[in-house]
């Protein structure tokens, strides 16, 4: 691994350029992390990326009057297919603050009343495919299906767009394929040989990018087309903010077509592989967690019984602490957007001895802040207790970022946490989860975080096994429920 040189400043320098990144250059940044402590360079060829990880840098970091989002490299590529999106902007882009003045709204918790039944619809197409799972006794394979389901349910939910990925066997939509094509390009990018020839890799990611552009332009038309922009989802609210606003200066802000393409690209983008991830792993622990598993089966079994195919409320998904606990801990462990960079405003120093130039770059390294010591003495412990109202009441909201910091955190938050929480329940409900593989965590990286080969076999639950973990969890103190 890499040598141990210090820069004027002290910070330790981890030189990678030699060693090469891997393909999975977060978990390479754990490591270095774990080798160098809270605070190193990656060094990489000519460029170096400051990560941090520890509570009181990052703390200084989420410090808004000091810094703002930074747009690392790895975004500056995203750029190049997700161009002025929410996520990729400069923060004095206008745009920005444009969208995030119409989207804004559309996210807030009240508005997942609005999405809960497309979500419940494809909730509904998962269970349909693990039912065919139970009767055949074939494996499910977790993160493919649980990809499937947030790309349908945020191109439903947010656009009226089906991409109906579980009719599809084992291939994904094109439009997919081509998206993760870009997402590989554009994390491999900043690490490749500058002296190589990559035209076909560009090539080929033009016309990929050029492919998912003229998918989005196919919905956009479809709906402008049907005369009725259709307020209730994402799409509908920009399309209508934009005629609203036209040739006046009374209403609100507008966007234009080209910028609305970049939105629904960065929805696509942003609502699914990290939620897909998110539950991946939350069904990983919970398969090797039997008494958290249990936990989960009782609190949606309190809700729903015995019914065959429950039909849960919006308000039922409130009421659902344990299983929401459990997917806090997934993204403690592994959040699935697993770094976010910040930006100083001016020149100033971090830690009280680090000087930073205006506009220098800080990454978050955020699996490595939530094993930060103020996790207590066992880190890579799966503990959902740790997201307890009274545990969260204690610690400081530093100490655990999966969705970001300040004005450019998540927007998708509450959008995902219900759409999870529900699928999450509902299988839970549903199916005895056997790890028939006796399965070790790997996690592959395109970007986000996600098990690779993860793989389990389904039975369905009985009402005697509903029975025995009631039974089960009354013997245990401490779990009352
Ligand atoms: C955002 C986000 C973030 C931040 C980044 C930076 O700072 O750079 C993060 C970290 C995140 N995000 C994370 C996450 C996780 C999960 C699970 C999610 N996420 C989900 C989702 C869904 C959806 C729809 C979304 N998401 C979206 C989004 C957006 C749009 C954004 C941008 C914002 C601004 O404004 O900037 C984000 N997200 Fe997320």
């Amino acid at each position: 691994l890499p040598s141990d040189e210090r820069a004027a400043d002290g910070i330790p320098v981890a030189d990678i350029t030699a060693a090469g990144v891997t393909s999975t250059p977060i978990q390479q940044a754990m490591d270095l992390a774990r080798i160098h402590g809270p605070v190193f360079r990656r060094k990489l060829g000519d460029r170096e990326t400051l990560f941090v990880t520890s509570l009181d840098l990052v703390t200084e970091v989420a410090d808004e009057t000091r810094f703002a989002k930074g747009v690392s490299v790895v975004l500056e590529n995203v750029r190049e297919f997700a161009g002025d999106g929410l996520f990729t902007a400069y923060n004095d882009e206008p745009n920005w603050a444009k969208a995030h003045e119409v989207l804004m709204p559309a996210f807030a918790l009240g508005s997942m009343r609005t999405y809960h039944p497309a979500m419940l619809k494809v909730a509904r197409r998962v269970m349909a495919n693990w039912d065919r799972r139970v009767a055949d006794g074939t494996p499910a394979q977790v993160a493919e299906d649980m990809t499937r389901m947030t790309l349908d349910t945020i191109g439903l939910a947010g656009f009226g767009f089906d991409f109906e990925s579980f009719s599809r066997g084992d291939s994904a939509h094109p439009f997919v394929e081509a998206m993760v094509r870009c997402l590989q390009w554009s994390g491999k990018k900043f690490a490749r040989d500058p002296h190589a020839d990559h035209s076909a890799e560009d090539a080929a990611f033009r016309a990929d990018a050029d492919y998912l552009a003229s998918v989005v332009d196919e919905v956009i038309a479809a709906r402008t087309a049907s005369g009725e922009t259709g307020e209730d989802d994402l799409l509908g609210l920009m399309l209508g903010a934009r005629t609203q606003g036209e040739g006046t200066e009374a209403s609100g802000p507008t966007l234009d077509l080209a910028n609305i393409r970049n939105q629904v690209i960065t929805f696509l983008i942003a609502g699914h592989e990290t939620t897909s991830g998110a539950l991946s792993f939350a069904l990983h622990h919970l398969l090797k967690d039997p008494l958290a598993l249990r936990m989960v089966q009782r609190e949606a079994d309190e809700l729903w019984g015995d019914q065959a195919d429950p039909d849960p409320s919006f308000e039922d998904i409130g009421r659902l602490p344990f299983t929401r606990q459990v997917l806090n801990e997934a993204l403690r462990l592994w959040p699935t957007a697993a770094a976010f960079s910040r930006q100083a405003r001016e020149d100033t120093l971090l830690g009280g001895r680090y000087p930073l130039k205006a506009g220098d770059l800080v990454t978050v390294l955020t699996p490595m802040l939530h094993r930060d010591p103020v996790w207590g003495d066992n880190p890579e412990l799966f503990d959902p207790s740790r997201f307890s109202p009274e545990a969260e009441a204690a610690r400081s909201p530093h100490a655990y970022k999966p969705f970001g910091t300040g004005e450019r955190a998540c927007i998708g938050r509450q959008f995902a946490l219900h759409e999870a929480t529900m699928l999450l329940a509902l299988l839970a409900h549903r199916y005895r989860l056997i790890d028939h593989g006796d399965y070790r965590l790997q996690i592959k990286e395109t970007l986000t975080l996600k098990p690779e080969g993860f793989t389990l076999t389904l039975a369905a639950r009985t009402p005697a096994d509903r029975v025995a973990v009631r039974a089960a969890l009354a013997l245990l103190p401490g779990t009352a429920a």
